[in-house]
């Protein structure tokens, strides 16, 4: 047992005898939840929905509040992971990769091109692969409630049409903040560069950088084709997963009821959140691809064998990374996706 769920289980024999159980009228003013991207971005349409279906089925209990721009921390995604487990937050909505400085093993969402589709990402996330997860972040302190999502990650930059890692030759690319970006561009031949969200849209706006990766609704909420990210390419390397997560202690202080309404309201916003995320990414619905075509971008599609080579150059990457992670968890993943 670890010494977590040890303390759990002394916490529940306390809560048993009655001497200290959570009251409501405990409850702070206001609770702080940090997220990286507001409304309208399908992530801050996550956070809000979570925080709305809290209060009302808490019948204004609980009053989430959203924080976004990781403003809690100075705007160092990195941080919000820290910050959430000391208290600094109480709440956060975050996203798998800027949480990986702290968790190793979500940079399993970051391996190169292992998630080929969407059935493959939920494979993970709604199977034993995201159990496992869960655990691994309870031991690291925070209570983690449901799933949602930024989207599969694409390429695109102002300067050529990616089609072979040739392309990205010297490429100055804006990257997130887990070193396996570096890696990854580094691989391909680009140039990257580490930054947070908040310096990526000054960099792109006045072309410091040439290119970023980001899920489309991203690129489209923030008119990338205005800040002359004119060529899109989409070879769904990684996927980025959110979570909605809980600070231990606070969550300790809630009562048993509310800690479900919690739980529950984050499954059904993240649901929600998934739902809006995938919104015109789909074969069965693509029009936002067409959406952003129509502004004159150069959309592309990469054939079976032009991702392979960047699969290939990317290899000793994947290789080097599942060490880090873990290979039991990799090969879990690898397992769940060919099964899905
Ligand atoms: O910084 C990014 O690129 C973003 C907004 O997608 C994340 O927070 C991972």
């Amino acid at each position: 047992m670890t010494l977590f769920r040890t303390m759990m289980a002394a916490g529940a024999a306390v809560a048993t005898l009655g001497l200290s159980p959570a009251l409501a009228q405990d409850y702070k003013d206001e609770y702080r939840v940090s997220t990286v991207v507001p409304e309208p971005f399908p992530w801050g349409i996550a956070a809000n929905r979570w925080a709305d279906l809290v209060a009302e089925r808490t019948e204004g209990r609980i009053n989430m509040k959203i924080y976004p721009g990781v403003q809690l921390v100075q705007g160092d995604q990195t941080r919000e992971f820290t910050a959430m487990r000391r208290g600094v937050i109480d709440m956060a909505v975050g996203s798998t990769i800027n949480w990986s400085p702290q968790v190793k093993e979500l940079n399993l969402f970051s391996l190169p091109f292992l998630m080929p589709d969407y059935a493959a990402l939920d494979a993970l996330t709604q199977g034993p692969v995201g159990e496992r997860i869960f655990e691994i972040l309870e031991d690291n302190g925070v209570v983690p409630l449901a799933w949602a999502e930024n989207g599969f990650r694409e390429v695109t930059n102002s300067k050529v049409e990616i089609r072979r890692p040739e392309d990205m030759e010297g490429l100055k690319m804006r990257v997130v903040g887990s070193p396996i970006y570096n890696d990854m561009f580094s691989a391909m031949g680009a140039n990257p560069t580490q930054m947070s969200w908040a310096d990526a849209q000054p960099a792109l706006t006045t072309g410091a950088v040439d290119g970023q990766e980001n899920p489309l609704t991203i690129y489209s909420v923030l008119n990338m084709h205005e800040l002359g990210q004119t060529n899109v390419t989409l070879w769904h390397y990684v996927a980025d997963p959110l979570i909605f997560a809980v600070n231990q202690e606070v969550w300790d202080s809630f009562t048993a009821e509310d800690q479900e309404i919690l739980r529950s309201a984050a499954v059904d916003a993240g649901a929600h959140g998934i739902e809006v995320a995938r919104e015109g990414l789909t074969e069965d619905d693509p029009s936002l691809i067409e959406e952003i075509r129509g502004y004159g971008v150069n959309v592309v599609s990469l054939t079976e064998e032009e991702r392979q080579a960047f699969v290939d150059i990317t290899r000793p990457v994947y290789e080097e990374w599942t060490d880090v992670i873990g290979a039991d968890l990799v090969e879990m993943a690898e397992e769940s996706i060919a099964n899905r």
